[in-house]
């Protein structure tokens, strides 16, 4: 019945299923004088923290609450197992603020028990451009569930929003709330098909034999994209031109700065840290322009009860981009697209990764069969605070973490 989420401004299921035209705007307009300086109350026995993720501590303490209290799948198989420099390169892209890296500490204990985070960005609705936090990483320690922490900790993050002059929020989420923008599934490519079988993660199709499976599963061992090689720093002018003309073509998309791009693509780990991002140009042979690019990023799940496995290290398609998309020739876009997330495969391959994972959103319906991807249990739902708009049907380009 949604007690909290029908007291917040967010469309319901019925505004957003009506036949009447949507008007796209804020739900509620915010007067920033109103907003109160200080925190609600928690409960007797814990109170606010702010994070301070550039301090090692704390973005382990931040490491270990998700490690071992995230998003699980369904059967409790596989838990999201982000690392710490995932966390680094995810909550600290160029704007952000260390006050909505939101945490709950038990008094006594100091110990970290929950946490809701966010990072500033801009995105484009239907050409309509909306400065948003995207939250992540809401978090509730397993033995404080079901307390109805998670409307405190939403209503905590939304007041240091405001106070920043921040008004609307996305976010993304395996459950249905009032009301998803958009909704789309998981897809899955499996690049060592028989460590998933063995973790439970992949099934032997009736009638097929498990090397059948690993020849289906099969990739070279070299890209075919003439002229593809990793991204650098002298690319970024020339991805970001052509990021930018493609991502126009979705209804949702992210209005990403220059800024955002070298973070978000070329992003340097700390010495000796985990890599986090992948990403490759295709550069002419001949003109030596940027025509493609591709990236994944890495995002380990740990297998919570095998004897044999206990990490999948899996790879998920991040931003791409092609000049294809602009020929108005469908025929070319798809084999485009296909040559270019086939050779991302290999790279993915080559990086000792088992699984390769992308959304059924933006281009990729194009390539996802193709390739052998196999649909995943689950959507993913994709949602705006505090402003309407209609659906948007799988014309989505926008990262999300999950
Ligand atoms: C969820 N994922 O419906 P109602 S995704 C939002 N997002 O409220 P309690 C959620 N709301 O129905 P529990 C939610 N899951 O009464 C549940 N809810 O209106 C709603 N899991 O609260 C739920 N991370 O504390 C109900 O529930 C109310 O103890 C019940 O805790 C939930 O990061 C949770 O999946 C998810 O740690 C914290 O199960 C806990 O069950 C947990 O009694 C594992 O809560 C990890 C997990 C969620 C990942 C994510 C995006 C979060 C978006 C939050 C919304 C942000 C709004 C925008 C704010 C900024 C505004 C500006 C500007
Ligand atoms: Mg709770």
């Amino acid at each position: 019945s949604y007690k909290f989420w029908q007291t917040q401004p967010v469309p319901s299921f019925e505004d957003q299923a009506s036949k009447a035209e949507i008007q796209q705007g804020p739900i509620k307009i915010i007067d920033q004088a109103l907003v109160s300086k200080t925190p609600g109350p928690l409960v007797e026995g814990f109170e606010w923290c702010t994070l301070d993720l550039t301090n090692e501590e704390e973005l382990k303490e931040l490491y270990e609450l998700l490690n071992n209290h995230y998003v699980e799948d369904d059967n409790a198989m596989f838990r999201f197992s982000y690392s710490q420099s995932f966390l680094h390169w995810a909550l600290m892209s160029p704007g952000w603020k260390k006050e909505w890296h939101v945490g709950v500490r038990a008094t006594k204990s100091r110990k970290l028990v929950a946490s809701i985070c966010g990072v500033p960005t801009d995105i484009r609705v239907r050409g309509e451009r909306i400065k948003v936090t995207e939250i992540n990483f809401l978090c509730i320690h397993k033995k404080l569930r079901s307390k109805r922490l998670t409307p405190v900790l939403i209503k905590e993050i939304t007041r240091r929003c405001y106070l920043e002059g921040i008004y609307q929020a996305i976010y993304t989420g395996g459950v249905v709330l009032p009301t998803p923008v958009s909704s789309c599934r998981y897809y899955h490519r499996p690049l060592d098909w028989l460590k998933l079988y063995e973790v439970g993660f992949s099934f032997l199709p009736n009638g097929s034999t498990k090397a059948r499976q690993i020849t289906k599963n099969h990739l070279p061992s070299n890209t075919a994209t003439p002229g593809l090689r990793q991204m650098e720093m002298k690319d970024i002018d020339a991805v970001y031109d052509l990021l930018e003309r493609y991502m126009h073509r979705f209804q949702l998309n992210q209005a990403l700065t220059r800024e955002e791009i070298e973070h978000w693509l070329v992003y340097k780990e700390a010495e000796g840290k985990e890599q986090v991002i992948w990403s490759y140009v295709v550069e002419d042979p001949e003109t030596h322009k940027i025509t493609d690019f591709v990236s994944f990023y890495n995002l380990e799940s740990t297998v919570i009860d095998n004897p044999k496995h206990d990490k999948v290290r899996a790879a998920y398609l991040y931003y791409y981009a092609t000049e294809t998309a602009f020929a108005d020739n469908q025929k070319a876009l798809k084999d485009r697209l296909q040559l270019l997330i086939n050779d991302a495969l290999i790279c993915a391959k080559k990086a000792k990764f088992d699984v390769f994972n992308a959304l059924s959103l933006s281009d990729n319906p194009l390539f996802l069969e193709q390739l052998k991807f196999g649909p995943g249990d689950g959507q993913l739902h994709f949602y705006l605070y505090n402003y309407r708009a209609a659906p948007v049907p799988g014309g989505v380009n926008k990262k999300n973490q999950l």
